[in-house]
């Protein structure tokens, strides 16, 4: 059986005790993880601090960079196995690892060394009150030890989008993957040691969250840092945690984010953009679209567009091509979804299509497949229209007027993204500009231009990462003013 293990200080380790990496399309055992104990926490950080006054601290940012464009190198050289890595992981669809998952966790890399080379120094000057100046500068300094805590849904990806601008800062990373998705973070480290980034920069720590590595982690006095995705309620069990050692948080948590549909949208865009809205990843996306309100005038067609791409989706083996509709991530989650969609049934919503367990009659019944859904009929009080349930799942309502779209998308507790569907540009405008949330699409989702500020309000999130917002938070800056 294979063995997943730690990375520290360059070199993978074995610990104690394992925990089970299964495939959730069949419900196999992919390999046995190692565990982290409080003891290889303590190791790799001690080995990041190392790396961060060492080799890695006193290499200027032009061959930091350049090694952080071999990094990129290496994910791309290592394309297929990255990908089939975390096809088995997550049961993904190949065709999404392949054009999302993948070449962003190269970009990653591309974009932040590129950012953090390019990035000028913020500078003022001034006048004292003897008539003389001053010049003021600003330097940018690493933070040192960055703890670095990543889900299960997109587990390359969303990593890099943090390791990469740490890195790209002049940090040292201790990584604690999603124990759903252990394996790329760990084939990152054999990207790494390609690339010649020294031992110690980048350490991996598998395990679970309390009682585990990430709590070992976020409790450590020598991290810096910690930058989490993941859910609201873990959040706010790190924010507790780390209090007693006062550290820089940047929180990219859960959604319930809202798509409003007007009817003079272009129909066809309008459900095509909603249907990967719902169900791309099996709606296993922060971003994902769980409210979809829709202007009455053509509420029943659109509904029944969207069924049709509902059912048009195809439930499959994830490594084959055709498939577009992976199961969820685990037996556990599952039963989450599914719990759901019990509760849709109890609070009278009413079903257009799925809210059931797909049948295969071969092995991937023992996997954790789940039926595309969509409901209507439900009370915007109701709580599957008020939780977030991270399935491949809709509530879609009508409305009559502008100002009631806008009342009833924001009357959430989150606040991460919207999606806006309307051929007026001034009413895309207007409307986006009353999303109380971090990220707003007009006529398209998940479209990323990395140099752009991601996070969310509320519930969602603290702070922004993405281009300068992502060297801000990865960095100290230090403020010189000279006396002229
Ligand atoms: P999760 O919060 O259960 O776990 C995320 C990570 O935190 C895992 O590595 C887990 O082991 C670790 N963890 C759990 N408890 C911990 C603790 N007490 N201390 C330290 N670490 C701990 O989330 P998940 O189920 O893996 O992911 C799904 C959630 O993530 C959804 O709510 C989704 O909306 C959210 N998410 C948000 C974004 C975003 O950018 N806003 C992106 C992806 C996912
Ligand atoms: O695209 C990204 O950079 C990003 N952070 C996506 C998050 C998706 C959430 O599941």
């Amino acid at each position: 059986m294979k063995v997943i293990q730690n990375y520290i200080d360059g070199r993978f380790v074995s610990g104690k005790r394992q925990f089970a990496d299964v495939n959730p399309a069949d419900g196999t055992l992919i390999a046995q993880v190692t565990e982290a104990d409080d003891a290889q926490v303590d190791e790799a950080v001690n080995a990041a601090r190392r790396a961060v006054q060492g080799e890695w601290g006193r290499l200027g940012i032009r061959e930091r960079t350049s090694r952080l464009h071999r990094v990129a190198d290496a994910i791309e050289k290592r394309f297929d196995c990255f990908v089939q890595a975390e096809v088995a992981d997550t049961g993904k669809p190949i065709s999404l690892a392949s054009r999302l998952d993948v070449p962003r966790a190269a970009a990653n890399f591309r974009v932040f060394a590129d950012l953090v080379k390019m990035a000028g120094l913020e500078s003022f000057q001034a006048e004292t009150p003897d008539g003389a100046g001053a010049l003021n500068y600003a330097v940018r300094k690493p933070l040192g030890v960055v703890g670095v805590i990543t889900p299960w849904n997109l587990p390359l990806l969303l990593l890099t989008w943090k390791v990469a601008p740490a890195l790209a800062c002049g940090n040292s990373v201790v990584v604690k993957p999603s124990e759903e998705t252990p394996a790329t973070a760990t084939l990152l480290a054999e990207a790494m040691q390609d690339a010649g980034i020294p031992r110690g920069v980048y350490n991996v720590l598998h395990g679970f969250g309390p009682g585990s590595a990430g709590e070992f982690l976020t409790q450590h006095s020598g991290v810096d840092a910690i930058t989490f995705t993941g859910e609201s309620k873990t959040g706010a069990a790190i924010m507790k945690s780390v209090a007693s050692t006062v550290k820089p948080l940047s929180f990219e948590l859960g959604g319930k984010n809202a798509a409003i549909v007007f009817a003079d949208c272009n129909f066809e865009e309008a459900v095509s953009g909603l249907s990967d809205a719902v169900f791309l990843n099996t709606g296993q996306v922060c971003l994902c679209a769980e409210r979809v309100y829709v202007e009455r005038k053509i509420f029943d067609s659109f509904v029944e567009a969207l069924k049709r791409k509902a059912e048009g989706l195809h439930p499959g083996w994830p490594s084959d091509e055709k498939t577009d509709l992976g199961p969820l991530i685990s037996a556990q989650h599952r039963e989450k979804v599914l719990s759901y969609y019990r509760l849709a049934d109890e609070e009278g919503a009413t079903v257009i299509t799925g809210g059931g367990v797909p049948k295969f009659g071969d092995n991937r019944d023992q996997g954790f497949y789940v039926q595309p859904t969509i409901y209507t009929g439900l009370p915007e009080s109701a709580r599957c229209v008020k939780e977030e349930i991270f399935g491949p799942v809709c509530h879609v309502a009508p409305f009559d007027s502008e100002e009631q779209a806008v009342a009833m998308a924001n009357d959430t507790k989150y606040g991460l993204a919207a999606s806006i569907w309307t051929s007026d540009l001034k009413r895309g405008h207007r409307v986006a500009q009353q999303m109380k949330v971090g990220i707003t699409w007009v006529n398209c989702w998940f479209l990323r231009d990395l140099r752009t500020p991601f996070g969310g309000a509320g519930l969602s999130g603290i702070g922004r990462e993405g281009g300068m917002h992502s060297l801000n938070f990865y960095s100290e800056l230090n403020n010189i003013c000279i006396r002229l």
